[in-house]
Order: structure tokens, then C-alpha cells, then sequence
């Protein structure tokens, strides 16, 4: 038998060991070196913390965001290591010690600041908002190793972070090809894991109409599917199978719920007066010659737009917009503008004859018929506005005089959003060259699926910076931010979509986070196996190789 005095020393001793065994080398550790990287990381004088089953994530009584942050976190942590921890409400600080806790505090800067800090006793994340809060979340989890854990070591630090960009963009077109609301839902699921706030959702095209209208019930009965498609490039091959799909109003509410639980907000885009095939395969009287026409099997540009000169074409838009406006809370509606060839208006009588009455007189470079494309921009801008929205559309609208409240989608390169900034318009920068994702990632691709085209590789992507050097200081206010873009021509099924974004959105992401002089792209190789890790315990696909520096993996 030990006497006391005995096992008082020998707890003394197992007390001295314990923690230094626990902060030593048995893997489990985290690690804030995480994608998009923090702001700051400063070490703090004090042990780790341990992250056990026993700790609890405590968040403000009666803050309903905040418990399903709590949620979301206690869901994260039992994803990586294995580990359940419960949610508390708590009222006071004093309950704080020897947990995880989640705070607003306004003294943190910017609507999605955040500040984690670890030390032996607690580990408090906080914002000044909830939304915040979620991107501190998102940087504790990504800090964690992947694997079956009993207890993981946080060192103890101070991490702080803060958006550079307020609009952190990912597109996913829907149309070209269908993708299930679970499929949508994961994509929503990768763009939180990498900082991203905004889905662009392009849900109406030329190859099928995706959301249920319900005063238009034909552009989903008929709209919504296809004949057959194309295969490859616009072969003459086509696969003649019925193709199609849409989101009832019910399945888009809950998707943009879904997001809203992540802090991202969607932007639905409704495409007009072009990429409306499908919609006139519903309704021909909506097309200068009353059709037939056929919803679409192949891809690009069509003659065949909305005619413009039936008042029937403006109450059609109006009635779309109006349900849509109700079905998305956000902000900003997109009303596309992209690709309209304007050869129908200049033989459609009606078209001409409205081009008479408003007294639209071709000015420079713009024809009759560009204004005439603005003038069903304002109409509709101005009856969105009527509805607290407002409108964001390609580039393609700086050619047809619509006014600043207008926000540009420049996509044709980056100089259309230089130029709509220095004209007054806000501007979110897609250029195709290196923003969109539909196309390959390497030079070398014939070992790679099938995509659009062009070569966008993750140092291109690492490297882009929204900004243009030329842009006066007092315009750059305007560039909200970047967005990948994802045509789905060629994409055909979930993994080839995660293939497609995946790492790039990563180095998107750091383009969104960081200042320029904060950016390294070696440091952010070193950094992407331990992200890729997350990518492979979702079983999300993605491309390996581009987490060796491109001139190591040429074939
Ligand atoms: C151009 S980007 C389009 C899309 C295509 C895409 C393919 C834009 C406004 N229009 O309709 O899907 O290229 O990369």
C-alpha cells in the first residue's frame, strides 16, 4: 500500500509528464497554416489546449445563428476526428473557461472578421457577426488533422483573419447539364470549407429552363427538357436521349436555406433577351417569328432571342422576375445580357417598330437595336428595384447604356470591369482567362476529361489579381471581388464538377482572402495536402496533380 504523501508524489510526477507528452509528437495535432490562410497567427505563452469528447461548444443563449454554428462546428469535429462534443447555451463568461466557446464581439474588424484564440484553459472563436464567426469555424476545423482522434493538441495562439473581398464567388451552371439539389448542396458544402460567400446559380439557358414558375408552367414542362444532346464539341453526333430536370420552387427554398445556414448568399441568373431558347420552345410567341423552335441539343450562340417588340415579352419577364425576386432573399438578381445576336430585332417588324416609338436612335458605336437591349435592362431594373433587388449582368451590358446601379460581370477579359469601375459601376471580375473553370487546368490534356478549352492552370488562377494596376485608387472601391465560373457543356456528372474546382478554388480563395503581398504560391503548395486530406475525407474528387508544381507534372 502507498501512503498518501506517496501517491501525491507520484501524482505530482505523472502531472509533469502528462502535458509534455501531450504536446509532443503523437500526430494530433493542429495546425493553423490552413487555405485561405489566417491573417495573423501569434504564438501565446501558455500550454495547449486539449481538445477532448469532454469539452463542450458553448454559444449565447438564444442566439439561434449562433447554436447552429455550434452545430455546424460540433458536426465538423466529429467529421475529422471522431470526437462528439455537445452544444451548450451559456449566459455569462464564467461558464466559458474549459470550453469551446463561440462570441460576438463588435470590436472585431469587418462584417466577416474573426479572431480564434487557444490557450490551456479555452478556446474562444469570434466575430462581430455571426457570419464571422462561421469563417473562424471554418479555419479551427481546417486546422485540425484528418483522422480517428480520443484528443487533439491546439497550441495555444491568437488567429485573426479578415476577407480582402466582400464578393467570393463560385458559378454553377445547371442547365447545360442538370445537377441534383443534394449535388448543390455539396457544392455549397465545398465553397464554406473554402471561405466562399456568393453562388452565382445560372438556371435558365438555351439547353433548358430550371426553375419552376408557377404562372409559366410549360417553360418546366417543356423547358425543361431535351431531345437529345450533342456529343463533344458540337459534333454532328448527337446522343438522342431526353435530358432534363428542374428545381421546384419548394427544392430552391430549401437550397437557398441551406446556403444562407453557410453565409452564402445566391445570385440566380435568368438570361435574357438571349440564351432563351428553351423558354421560346415553351412559349414561341415569345421569338420575333413565333418559332417553332426546340429546346437546344447543342451548344454556343443562337439568333433566336426574345422579341422585344410584344408588350406580351415584357409581362412574360416581369411575371418570371417577380416569383424569382420572391424566391431569393438576396440582394442582386442576374439578368444575364451575354451572347444576344441582334439580327432578329433588325428584321422583326415589331422590334423595329418599338425601336420607332421609343425614339431609339443609334449613338457611336451602339446600333438601335444594343439600345434596345438597354432598354429592356432599365425596364427590368427599374421593376427589380421595386422589389429591393438589384441587377448584376455580363459585361455585355456596358454596350447598351444601362446606369451605374447596375453591376458588371466582366468576363470577356478583365478590361470590361476596369472600364465599367472607372464609368461608376460596381464590378465583379470573372475574366475567362483564368476564372473559368470549365477549362483545362494543365497544358497537357489528353489525359484529362473533357473540357471547354483554354489552359487555367492553379498558378494562374494564384496569380490573378482583381484589381488592375491602372484603376485610380478612388475607383477600386468598385471591384467587390472575383468569381469562378462553371459552364457545364462538357461536365457532366458531380465528381467532374469537384474535379473541375478542385484545387482551384483554393487558390481562388487566397486571391479573396489575402493581400497581394500576403500571397506565396510555394507556401500555399506546402499548404494543400493538408486541405487535399479534407477533400478525400468527403470523397470529394479532385486533381491530384496539381498539388505538384506544374513543371514537375508534365506527361
Ligand atoms: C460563354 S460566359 C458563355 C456561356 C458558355 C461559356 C463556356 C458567358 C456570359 N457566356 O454561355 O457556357 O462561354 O465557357
Amino acid at each position: 500500500m502507498m501512503t498518501f504523501k506517496q501517491i501525491i508524489t507520484v501524482l505530482v510526477i505523472l502531472l509533469a509528464i502528462v502535458p509534455a507528452q501531450a504536446s509532443g509528437t503523437d500526430g494530433h495535432r493542429a495546425n493553423y497554416q490552413v487555405i485561405p490562410l489566417p491573417g495573423a497567427i501569434h504564438g501565446i505563452k501558455s500550454a495547449d489546449f486539449a481538445l477532448t469528447q469532454q469539452r463542450l461548444i458553448n454559444y449565447p443563449t438564444g442566439n439561434r445563428d449562433m447554436e447552429r454554428n455550434a452545430a455546424m462546428l460540433g458536426q465538423y469535429i466529429e467529421e475529422m476526428t471522431g470526437m462528439h462534443l455537445s452544444i451548450r447555451p451559456t449566459r455569462s463568461t464564467r461558464e466559458i473557461a474549459d470550453n469551446v466557446s463561440l462570441l460576438l464581439d463588435d470590436k472585431i474588424k469587418g462584417e466577416e472578421g474573426y479572431r480564434i484564440t487557444v490557450t490551456a484553459r479555452s478556446v474562444e472563436i469570434a466575430g462581430r457577426t455571426p457570419a464571422g464567426v462561421f469563417q473562424g469555424i471554418q479555419v479551427l476545423r481546417k486546422s485540425l488533422p484528418v483522422g480517428h482522434a480520443a484528443i487533439v493538441h491546439l497550441p495555444a495562439a491568437q488567429i485573426e483573419g479578415e476577407p480582402r473581398f466582400g464578393y467570393r464567388g463560385m458559378h454553377l451552371d445547371c442547365v447545360r447539364h442538370f445537377f441534383s439539389t443534394e449535388a448543390v448542396k455539396r457544392y455549397i458544402d465545398i465553397m464554406a470549407l473554402h471561405g466562399m460567400n456568393r453562388l452565382h446559380w445560372h438556371l435558365t439557358d438555351d439547353q433548358g429552363w430550371r426553375v419552376e414558375i408557377k404562372k409559366y408552367p410549360r417553360l418546366t414542362e417543356v423547358g425543361g427538357w431535351r431531345n437529345g444532346t450533342t456529343l463533344g464539341h458540337n459534333s454532328p453526333v448527337n446522343d438522342g436521349i431526353r435530358y432534363g430536370g428542374y428545381y421546384s420552387q419548394e427544392e430552391i427554398r430549401d437550397i437557398v436555406r441551406y446556403a444562407a445556414d453557410r453565409y452564402i448568399t445566391i445570385i440566380p441568373e435568368i438570361d435574357m433577351p438571349g440564351h432563351m431558347v428553351a423558354a421560346m420552345a415553351a412559349y414561341p410567341e415569345l421569338g420575333c417569328t413565333g418559332g417553332p423552335y426546340e429546346v437546344w441539343q447543342r451548344w454556343g450562340v443562337t439568333d433566336d432571342i426574345l422579341c422585344l417588340g410584344k408588350d406580351n415579352t415584357l409581362r412574360f419577364v416581369e411575371d418570371v422576375l417577380a416569383e424569382v425576386a420572391q424566391l431569393f432573399p438576396g440582394e442582386m438578381i442576374h439578368i444575364g445580357g451575354d451572347e444576344s445576336p441582334r439580327v432578329r430585332w433588325e428584321h422583326c417588324p415589331r422590334c423595329q417598330q418599338r425601336i420607332r416609338e421609343l425614339g431609339i436612335k443609334a449613338e457611336g458605336n451602339q446600333s438601335a437595336e444594343a439600345l434596345l437591349q438597354g432598354y429592356l435592362t432599365t425596364h427590368v431594373q427599374q421593376f427589380l428595384s421595386g422589389y429591393g433587388k438589384r441587377i448584376i449582368g455580363w459585361d455585355e451590358l456596358l454596350g447598351c447604356k444601362v446606369d451605374t446601379t447596375a453591376t458588371i460581370m466582366s468576363w470577356r477579359g478583365p478590361e470590361p470591369g476596369a472600364q465599367g469601375a472607372q464609368l461608376g459601376h460596381d464590378v465583379v471580375m470573372t475574366p475567362v482567362d483564368p476564372l473559368y473553370f470549365d477549362y483545362y487546368q494543365t497544358s497537357s490534356t489528353w489525359n484529362e476529361p473533357q473540357a471547354f478549352g483554354g489552359c487555367n492552370t492553379l498558378k494562374k488562377v494564384y496569380d490573378f489579381e482583381p484589381v488592375a494596376d491602372k484603376l485610380p485608387a478612388d475607383k477600386r472601391h468598385h471591384i467587390l471581388g472575383a468569381q469562378a465560373n462553371v459552364w457545364t457543356e462538357y461536365i457532366t456528372c458531380e465528381p467532374q464538377i469537384q474535379y473541375q474546382v478542385l484545387p482551384r478554388m483554393a487558390a481562388l480563395a487566397e486571391v479573396l482572402w489575402l493581400e497581394p503581398q500576403e500571397k506565396n504560391y510555394q507556401d500555399f503548395l506546402e499548404r494543400l495536402p493538408r486541405l487535399a486530406q479534407i477533400y478525400q475525407l468527403y470523397n470529394w474528387t479532385y486533381r491530384a496533380k496539381s498539388l505538384i508544381p506544374e513543371d514537375e507534372n508534365k506527361d
